[in-house]
């Protein structure tokens, strides 16, 4: 069967969607700024590259990952943590650009999150099949602040539930140039990624970029 072509130009819903107070979709809100974004992501992997890092349980994760920022999120044997160096180099991360800092700044005011200033960025690459199980974000020490976290590339099933664990949970289909803001009520919801069907992308080919922005320290 031949895979799913992408050009970047579907929109799935209404421009804004309330997931559950606290927490909006921003349909194509990255968009106007795809080209600049992909650059700059394949400027900080040429720098901290992307690895499938290991759980604390010892599973080789399924989506590839690399930061920037001046703490970075890991995990390994020992757990989950934040680190100001990239364990592959013993290097600090790269910087957080300005075009993103500046992009993470006005969707989280555009959901309501005035003067948010990330300190992490969390960059996922899924391949098809990669996918990541349902979690809550909660190793930054701030959770006053939301998470912003920015689609490229091909579709994904985004999985966004309630606080615990065993609620039911809405699938939504976040395209390429959707940002998902979710703070204040909904800052520790559950969510994940379904399986990542096969597809080729216009601008990113058999891949999906997640960009996730957080308040880490
Ligand atoms: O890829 C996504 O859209 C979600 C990523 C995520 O939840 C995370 O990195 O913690
Ligand atoms: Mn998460």
């Amino acid at each position: 069967m031949a895979a799913d072509l992408f050009d970047g130009l579907e929109s799935a819903g209404p421009a804004r969607q309330q997931l559950a107070p606290g927490a909006v979709l921003l349909r194509g809100f990255a968009r106007s700024q795809q080209a600049e974004l992909i650059a700059v992501i394949e400027a900080i992997a040429a720098q901290a590259p992307f690895r499938r890092m290991m759980t604390p349980g010892g599973h080789q994760m399924s989506v590839a990952m690399t930061s920037c920022g001046s703490c970075g999120w890991v995990t390994d044997r020992t757990g989950y943590r934040y680190d100001a160096l990239d364990p592959e180099s013993g290097q600090p991360w790269p910087a957080i650009p300005p075009l993103f800092r500046d992009l993470a700044e006005q969707a989280a005011s555009e959901a309501g999150f005035a003067d948010f200033a990330p300190d992490a960025c969390l960059i996922n690459r899924y391949e098809p099949g990669a996918k990541m199980s349902l979690h809550q974000d909660r190793d930054e020490r701030d959770i006053g602040a939301p998470i912003v976290s920015v689609s490229l590339g091909l579709p994904a099933t985004f999985l966004f539930g309630g606080l615990k664990r065993t609620d039911k949970t809405q699938r939504y289909r976040l395209v390429h140039g959707d940002v998902v803001v979710w703070g204040g009520p909904a800052r520790l919801a559950f969510h994940g990624i379904a399986p990542l069907a096969d597809g080729e992308h216009a601008l990113l080919g058999r891949r999906r970029i997640n960009l996730t922005f957080r308040r880490a320290r």
